[in-house]
């Protein structure tokens, strides 16, 4: 569709019932809305259910719908396979064995949440709200829900994503923006304009680059892939930086595949170039930012011949991309969690605003758009924060007070390694019960998993709420109480815009939706809490914008405190979820389509020009990082294992191990149960160079060992030139539904699974980013009877002793 106009004129708009919301058609009910979750993704695509006798019997895109233009991808138009599952969640379940036996007993879901609420209400009044951990996974249209749920209805500030090391997943990219910016950007992509890409003052971006994301794959954090590849075809130019090689790095001008973990060390020689060779924005730097000689003296040393040589990458291409980006009139960085897995978080998502704002990019048509959710429906990460005892909001488990200074807390999130160390040693205080809702740790979220398994076996009490029996709450739930998917519910969400909604077509058994349960179980525990008799009310209570709310979830800078009567226009469908669902289930904003925020006043609370830090400019070298304890200027730290830290180690590893890289046919450790997933992507592979293939005596289809001083995990080796040479590409958060259940097998979770190598306990700077994303391995063959992850994780709980509480309370 390079020709957007021509394709909107295409759609024969009467078929597809443009202005309806639900219409009959050859013996089906058509509902138009979108989906989002479960099974869950970051984005909210629009689409058609077509209902008979109360089932969906098929799903199509609806080309009506701006966000996604009628496009699918492979999962979504395979909904009707998850929904119709036979291995989903019918009903509310109690352990009738040990734990880990898979034996169940069916039960009510007044049982169920009798059982929670008698569990709870043992825990606060012997220890304390403190010792209830609550956890959830990552966005997929259930954070603004369960942040509120888990502080108000079980007061505690251990809200948390268990085993998840150093927030290592956007985290450091929002918190990194909203210090130096005051604000959060996303690449311009028309994705503001309901008329998209042939808005009057859109353009594309003339230089894109796509930077440890693979937005076709992931469309991670409400963005959408396919936005990009039409900005493509309008022209943008592309740089790809990624050890693979992948859609983008096959179309750039320059392809820069970096050793995993490097990344800092080419952001900082990119800013080296661009100060040096001159090729910044004068203008802007000297009205807008601050900070400039800081930035430019403490980038002197990182010349590109010393980012060449440690990213294992040709000089020429680090000094030609550099002026490749300075010399659009508007160049992108559409970053990924490459920035956030690795031990420089902070300081490459500093380097990334720096080098954006230095050559004027900043909200701009084609370049970083700063935006707030729609109309600012939000409810923040704080919204239950009055909730919390105040005792137990004391007793928060933190590690490191980055995010948590002066007594403002910013994040509203426990620290992971400090909520492990309160199981694993009791210290400060015990962790007594366990609530986990959309999230499966063993399987996916949990760093050191092996390890995480052994500190979450002995908390006495775990509930969990989810669609399928996962890994996780085989091994270790008590009760488990059954989630309606996507089509089951009505519900809606914000991120970024527009404003979108959720429609309930059918239902599944007694599966109830999120919010059914948050208001049943939260009336329960905090009645004055939850004041909703139903999941719609409560769905109406978000969608009353608030005054005084930051752009994402988090609370990330106390300057971002907007007003939003004056810098918002009324939201139409205030308090009318069903109003928005019939209006055709998404509503977009002026704010977020307004290009120079800054220059017109509304950024910043007192309506001044400029942005909302303190000083009121873009702070390059960010007066927050000095607040938080963080070095105010981008730099390089080399990963805690590899050439270069441990050559001798590396000597006997001598790969680089990278992983994660999203498949088009998972989320997550979702969609596993759905043959069709199964037939296009049967195993996990480990994608390997043919020339260490060769190395290694690796044959591609076979069975591979994947080896470090950590443990080991198996996956198929996938031969092909896609990967840079010395690096390993191994995939997450594998399960075999289809395996035996109980213990101590798991589905097989730990046979494939990468975390038996990743580390709890070993974060950068100030807590932040985690070396998820760049270890080191060796690798040979499987051989018949060889000894199995579960029987390792089963026997001995772990390739490594674990002694509770020896790991230091520091940061790497
Ligand atoms: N090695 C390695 N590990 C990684 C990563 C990596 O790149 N490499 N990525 C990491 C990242 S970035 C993240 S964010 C974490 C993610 O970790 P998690 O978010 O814990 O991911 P999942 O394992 O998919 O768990 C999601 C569970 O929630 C259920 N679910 C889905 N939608 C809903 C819903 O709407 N409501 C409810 N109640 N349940 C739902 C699903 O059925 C599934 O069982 O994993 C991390 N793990
Ligand atoms: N289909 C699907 N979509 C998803 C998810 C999913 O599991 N499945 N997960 C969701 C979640 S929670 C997240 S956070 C996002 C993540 O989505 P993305 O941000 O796209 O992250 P990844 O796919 O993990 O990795 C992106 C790219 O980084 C490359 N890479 C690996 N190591 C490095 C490195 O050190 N430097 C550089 N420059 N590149 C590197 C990988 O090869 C890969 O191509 O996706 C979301 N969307
Ligand atoms: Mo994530």
């Amino acid at each position: 569709m390079a020709d957007y106009k021509e394709f909107l004129d295409s759609i024969n708009r009467d078929a597809y019932h443009a202005g309806e919301y639900q219409w009959e058609e050859d013996g089906y009910t058509v509902t138009r809305t979108y989906h989002y979750s479960p099974p869950g993704c970051h984005s909210s695509c629009g689409l058609l259910y077509y209902v008979k006798d109360g089932k969906v019997e098929f799903v199509e895109g609806d080309p009506l719908d701006p966000c996604a233009n009628g496009r699918l991808c492979m999962r979504c138009l395979n909904r009707v396979e998850a929904i119709n599952h036979p291995d989903r969640l019918k009903y509310p379940m109690k352990r009738a064995g040990e734990r880990g036996e898979n034996k169940w007993e069916r039960i009510t879901w007044d049982e169920a949440y009798d059982i929670v609420e008698r569990e709870t209400r043992k825990v606060w009044e012997e220890y304390g709200p403190e010792s209830i951990l609550c956890t959830k996974g990552t966005a997929r249209g259930t954070v603004w829900q369960l942040h509120y749920f888990f502080q108000a209805a079980f007061k505690t500030a251990n809200v948390a994503h268990i085993g998840f090391t150093g927030y290592a997943c956007y985290l450091p990219r929002t918190c990194g923006c909203i210090a130096p910016m005051g604000d959060f950007p996303i690449v311009d992509a028309s994705q503001a304009h309901p008329d998209r890409y042939i808005a009057d003052e859109f353009r594309p971006p003339e230089v894109l680059v796509v930077w440890g994301n693979e937005p076709l794959a992931s469309n991670a954090d409400g963005y959408i892939g396919h936005w990009l590849v039409q900005c493509v075809q309008m022209g943008s130019k592309i740089i790809s930086i990624d050890p693979r090689l992948t859609w983008w790095g096959a179309r750039a001008e320059f392809w820069l595949p970096v050793r995993p973990g490097t990344d800092a060390a080419l952001a900082c020689a990119w800013l080296n170039i661009i100060i040096n060779e001159d090729l910044y924005d004068h203008e802007f730097v000297e009205k807008w930012t601050t900070g400039f000689d800081v930035i430019k003296e403490h980038v002197q040393e990182w010349t590109a011949e010393r980012a060449a040589e440690i990213c294992q990458i040709p000089v020429e291409d680090v000094i030609g991309s550099a002026r490749l980006f300075a010399s659009g009139n508007s160049s992108a960085i559409q970053w990924g969690l490459a920035f956030d897995q690795n031990m420089s978080a902070m300081a490459l998502n500093l380097a990334a605003v720096d080098l954006m704002a230095i050559c004027g990019n900043i909200d701009t048509p084609g370049g970083w758009l700063l935006v707030h959710n729609a109309y600012n429906v939000s409810r923040g990460s704080d919204n239950g924060v009055k909730w919390v005892d105040p005792e137990a909001a004391k007793k928060k488990a933190t590690m490191h007070y980055v995010f948590n200074t002066d007594g403002e807390d910013f994040i509203h999130q426990a620290a992971s390694e400090a909520v492990l160390h309160c199981m694993e040693t009791g210290e400060p205080y015990p962790i007594k019960m366990w609530y986990a809702q959309s999230t499966n740790e063993l399987a996916c979220a949990a760093m050191d998993a092996p390890r995480l398994y052994k500190a979450l076996k002995d908390i006495p009490f775990i509930a969990y709420a989810d669609p399928f029996l996962t890994p996780t709450a085989v091994a270790l739930a008590d009760v488990v109480m059954p989630v309606a998917m996507s089509c089951e519910r009505n519900s809606a969400r914000s991120w970024w815009t527009p404003v979108r909604t959720l429609s309930k077509v059918t239902s599944y058994y007694e599966a109830k939706s999120d919010e059914e349960i948050i208001v049943e179980l939260g009336r329960r525990l905090n009645p004055d809490a939850f004041p909703w008799e139903t999941a719609e009310d409560f769905v109406n209570w978000f969608l009353t914008p608030q005054a005084g709310l930051a752009s994402f979830g988090t609370k990330a800078s106390a300057n971002n405190q907007l007003d939003q009567k004056r810098f918002s226009e009324e939201f139409p469908f205030a308090g009318d979820l069903e109003g928005l669902q019939k209006a055709g289930g998404h509503a977009y904003d002026k704010f977020n389509a307004t290009y120079r925020k800054y220059e017109k006043g509304m950024l910043r609370p007192d309506g001044e020009p400029g942005f909302a830090t303190p000083t009121g400019r873009i702070e390059l070298s960010p007066f927050t990082f000095k607040v938080w304890g963080l070095t105010p200027w981008p730099y390089f730290k080399e990963p805690p294992t590899g050439p270069v830290t441990s050559p001798g180690m590396f000597k006997e590893y001598p790969l680089i191990l990278t992983c994660g890289g999203r498949s088009f046919e998972f989320f997550h450790s979702e969609d596993r149960q759905e043959p069709t997933m199964r037939e296009f992507h049967q195993w996990p592979l480990l994608t390997v160079h043919p020339n260490d293939a060769e190395r290694y005596g690796i044959r591609d289809g076979e069975w591979v060992w994947v080896e470090s001083d950590r443990g080991r995990f198996r996956q198929v080796a996938y031969v092909c030139e896609k990967v840079k040479e010395g690096v390993v590409h191994a995939e997450h958060a594998w399960w075999y539904p289809e395996q035996k259940a109980e213990a101590p097998y798991f589905f097989g979770t730990f046979d494939s699974n990468v975390n038996n190598l990743t580390r709890a306990y070993e974060a950068g700077e100030g807590g932040v980013g985690s070396a998820i994303k760049n270890g080191i391995c060796k690798i040979y063959p499987y051989r018949e009877g060889d000894e199995m992850p579960y029987q390792v994780v089963a026997d001995r709980d772990s390739w490594n002793e674990i002694i509770p509480g020896s790991d230091p309370y520091e940061v790497y």
